[in-house]
Order: structure tokens, then sequence, then C-alpha cells
């Protein structure tokens, strides 16, 4: 019978279309945060791996270099076969469709858990490629008023008149209702009427090209940062013609659980706006230095790793790191003092801030007097002895000492704008937080940990203090209602870091409240007062409470 078939055609565009978006979803989520986990990658890892001999050597006999090209598209086949069928099931028994679809992502999800290189999330795109495809399989079945199974009444997404549009067969549409004729149509015949099946196909067709667009934004961004993690991969770092200070001895504190000294890059906070991690070719990097300037300057990748480099340990933190809180690190920084190049372009004397832009549109906006004093604000593009990590700025980012990074730490750095702060506001300023970010006085415990246990006896309270740009001079412990001890404070690295300390502690069962405060160099102590990130920096102690069994 020809609606029959003609029905279970759109049934089936319907299991495709749904299909190619959920997995067009999958793939860009896989690519912006987990590329090995792509639903694709996952099935096709796994079927090479499992493939014995015999299919690797015909495969590569048959398709030679585009064996793995094959292989995806052989995917991508049995995938569409399979969603077309969930489709047509979806029409005759309600649910059954949708419920396929959904088993079919989770399935992949969980594949994707087994592999080697598999990250704790590596099932959340295959998992939402099938939330995704159900989803438009189940809106599309709907939509389309397929007899039977499905409702004979179709939403308004699908059929609604929309003003100005007249329907085929459709002398009187009222907004939301099915004309009687079209309904008629719909349960008598089997099949669905004209305009609703153009509207269908619409909509199944439209379904389909969202999904391939992003899947193509998926590799785009992949295809960018492969190439761009290449080029990083094979830079050599200069040397720095002045090497940062060596760790006097006595300035990493043998506790176990304290924070390094040194962040390592892999466990140093990150915090930006980018979505995707923005993809720059140091071979097509520039710095404009412009606006308040006699000299306009311009400096390429080249001229800059030409340039003697500098390397000094920083501590930065984040605005919004709470009181105790891990948005905070400590790293060792290649790079050029920025206040040479401002030298070089020579800004205006009424000028009072700089305002740095990045590769993808942020701006934090510096006071002028920070980025050309003596504390050697960088134009940074080392990280702990490697390239800056690309989620940390690569190629080249700013480090301030002494100021948050939203108002200094630009990472992706193209431009810097020689302003005034009553004419130029950035992007955090135009948000409410303050317009200037000078890193406030902190000190964290690290161990024991927070609303954790702790054995009675001899124990250690430990962790880090810092005010960079001027330093720490010591940090006190209370414990519970006790009187504020002096905790044996390590060797500092700078002024520009934090320092570890650390204080030993009798602990008696029962529980007990620790808290901790630092003293800045001029000998004042850090505040108790309690303040939120909000707008410009947490205050207040540090305090924890233990158990002791
Ligand atoms: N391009 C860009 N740079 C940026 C940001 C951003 O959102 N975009 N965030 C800033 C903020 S708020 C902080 S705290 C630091 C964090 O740097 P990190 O991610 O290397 O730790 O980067 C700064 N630089
Ligand atoms: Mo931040």
């Amino acid at each position: 019978m020809k609606g029959t078939s003609r029905r279970r055609g759109m049934a089936a565009l319907a299991g495709i279309a749904a299909a190619v978006l959920g997995a067009g979803a999958g793939e860009l989520l896989a690519a912006l945060f987990a590329p090995s986990s792509s639903p694709f990658a996952v099935v096709g890892g796994a079927l090479i791996d499992a493939a014995p001999t015999w299919a690797k050597d015909t495969a590569i006999a048959w398709f030679g270099t585009a064996d793995k090209a094959a292989l995806l598209i052989g995917i991508a086949i049995v995938l569409l076969a399979l969603s077309a069928a969930a489709g047509i099931v979806e029409v005759h028994r309600r649910r059954v469709g949708v419920v396929a679809l959904v088993v079919m992502g989770t399935a992949v999800g969980v594949l994707a858990l087994t592999r080697a290189d598999a990250g704790m999330l590596a099932w959340l795109p295959s998992v939402l490629a099938g939330a995704v495809a159900a989803t438009a399989l189940r809106m599309l079945v709907r939509g389309a008023s397929f007899a039977g199974a499905a409702a004979a009444v179709a939403p308004e997404s699908v059929n609604a008149p929309r003003p100005g549009s007249v329907r085929v067969g459709d002398s009187a549409p009222t907004p939301g209702s099915v004309p009687a004729d079209e309904r008629a149509a719909g349960t008598a015949s089997g099949s669905p009427s004209i305009s609703s099946r153009r509207a269908f196909l619409v909509w199944a067709g439209g379904t389909a090209l969202v999904g391939v667009a992003l899947a193509a934004a998926g590799a785009l961004t992949k295809a960018g940062s492969a190439a761009v993690a290449v080029a990083r991969d094979a830079l050599r770092l200069p040397r720095a013609a002045s090497p940062a200070p060596v760790a006097p001895s006595g300035a990493e504190l043998d506790v176990a659980g304290i924070s390094p000294l040194i962040t390592p890059n892999r466990d140093f906070y990150r915090i930006d706006t980018a979505l995707v991690v923005p993809t720059v070719d140091p071979a097509e990097w520039r710095l404009r230095i412009h606006g308040m300037v006699d000299h306009e300057v311009t400096l390429t990748w080249d001229e800059l790793l030409a340039l003697p480099l500098v390397e000094r340990a920083v501590t930065l933190s984040c605005v919004s790191n709470p009181v105790g809180g891990d948005l905070v690190g400590n790293a060792v920084w290649l790079g050029y003092p920025i206040r040479e190049l401002l030298a070089r372009a020579a800004p205006h004397s009424d000028a009072d801030m700089v305002l740095s832009t990045s590769a993808d549109g942020f701006t934090a906006g510096t006071p002028l007097e920070a980025l050309t004093d003596d504390r050697d604000a960088l134009l940074a593009i080392g990280m702990n002895g490697e390239p800056l990590p690309l989620a940390h700025g690569f190629p080249v980012r700013m480090v301030v000492p002494g100021l948050y990074g939203y108002v200094s730490a630009t990472k992706w750095v193209t431009e810097l704008e020689v302003t005034r702060f009553d004419r130029s506001r950035a992007y955090w300023t135009d948000r409410g937080w303050s317009a200037e970010g000078p890193i406030k006085l902190q000190s964290r415990i690290d161990v024991p940990r927070g609303g954790g246990g702790v054995d009675a006896g001899d124990a250690v309270i430990a962790g880090v203090a810092w005010q960079p740009g001027s330093g720490v001079s010591g940090v006190e412990v209370q414990v519970d209602d006790g009187p504020w001890e002096r905790a044996e404070l390590a060797s500092a690295l700078s002024d520009d870091t934090w320092v570890q300390w650390r204080t030993p502690w009798r602990a008696e069962p029962g529980d007990h409240r620790i808290r901790c405060r630092a003293i800045a160099a001029d000998g004042t102590s850090q505040t108790d007062a309690i303040a939120p990130p909000a707008p410009d920096g947490a205050t207040g102690w540090h305090t924890i409470s233990v158990t002791v069994a």
C-alpha cells in the first residue's frame, strides 16, 4: 500500500535525522572537552582493537591509507540503518524506538569508559548523543501526526500555521488547531496529509542539517587545536637571560598534603570565559601596543623570542577564589618585562591604564603603573619550563605580580591599548567587579583537610600564605579558643610567591576548629572581616573543623 510505504519512509527519515542531530551534538561536545571521547572515535577505536588481523589486513588491502575513513563511513552507515529502524519501530510501538536510541548512546558511553585514554566524563558525549537523538525522534514522530501509534493531533511546532503562510488544503486555520480535513486525512487513510508531510520534511531536514553543522563545528575546533598543539610541541623555549631565583633550602616543607611550592601545570587552576580554548598560531601572533602612546609598537613571535627573557616565580590568584579556595597557584613564568615594551611605545603622561585584549575578545584593565614599575610584569611565553599550555594562554599571556587575574593576566593576549580608567572599561568591570584588583593578604590550611578525621596524637597543621607583590612575614594558627600561635614559616622563593607554613599540633580526641591568619610584610594582620569575592576579592580567616579519633 502506497500510504504505508510512504509512512515508513518518513519514519525512517525521522530516525536518521534524529541520529544525525544526536551524533553532531556528541561530536561537538567531545571536540570541545575530550576529543578521544568522540562517539565515532570510541566505536572506531574499539573495532580496530577487536578486529582480527585478517580483517585489518583486508581493510588495508581494500582501502589503503583510507582504511580509517572507510571504517568511519561504515560506522555511519550502520548507525543510520539502526536509527532508521528505530524511527520505523517508534511509529508502531511508541517509545520503543526512542528507548533504542537511548540504549545505543548509553552502550557507546559505556564503551568509551573502557578505552585506554578515557577520562571520568568520557561517557558524556555518547550518552548526550543518544538522549538528543531520542528527544528529536520523539518530537519528529509526534509532529508528523502519523496514524496509528502516533498521536492523531499534531503539535503546534510542526502544524501551527505561521503568520502570512497559507497551507495547502487549509482554508481557515485557527492558530494551534489542526484543521478537521487534515486530521481526517491522517486517521482515515493512515498517511499524513500533504501539508504536514511537507512540514515534516522541512523539520527532518532542518534537524539533520543542524546535526551536520554541529559536527562540522566540532571538526573545525579539533583541527584548529590540533595544529596549534603540534606547533607548541615543536617549540624550544629560549634560555632565560635572567633565570628565576633558585629555591632557598627550606622553601619546601616536608608535609604530606601541603600545596607544593610550585604548582605543576596540570594542577594549575584554570579560569576564563572561553568555551573553546582559543587557538593562536605563534607564527601569526602579533602584539600591538597603541592608544595614548608616542609610538605604536608591533611585536611578532620571533621578535619576542629574540629578546632577553626573564624568569620569575609569581603566585596568581583569581578574584573569585573564596577563603580557603583553590583558585590560586604558583608558577615560574618565562617572559619579557612589559615595562620595556611600554618604554618603546612611550605612553602619554595622562594615561593611567592599559587595556589588554585577548584573541577571543576578553579584556583586562591594568594600572599603567603596575606595568611600568620595577615589579617585572611579564609578557609570558613559558610556564614551569614549558611553553604555556593552550588553556593557560598559548602562545603569549600577561602575568602581573600582585594583581588578581581578571585585571592583569590576559591569556592569548594580542593587544595593549594605553588609555585611562575614566575612558575604558574591561570585561569584568563592565559586570560589576572592581576596576582595580590588588590581591588581598590570604592564608589557607591544606593539612589537615577540613571536615576530615585526624588520628589522636602528634599531628601537623600546615598550608600556604600569600600576598604577591609584598610577601608574607608570618602566619598564626588558633585551635578552638586557644591562643594564636606563630607557625613556622618556610623560606620565601620571592615576595611574589606564596610561602608554606606549618605548626605541630597535639591532637586530642574530639571535634576541633582550626583557623589561620597571615601577617603582611608590614606587620598588619589578615583581617577577620568576612567579605565575599565580589567585587574585589574575599577576606576572612580560613577556618576548618576536624574530628580527632
Ligand atoms: N583571555 C582571557 N584571559 C584571562 C581570562 C579570560 O577569561 N580570558 N580570565 C582571567 C582570570 S579571571 C584569571 S583568574 C586568570 C586565570 O589564569 P589561569 O587560567 O592560567 O589560571 O586568567 C585571566 N586571563
Ligand atoms: Mo579570575
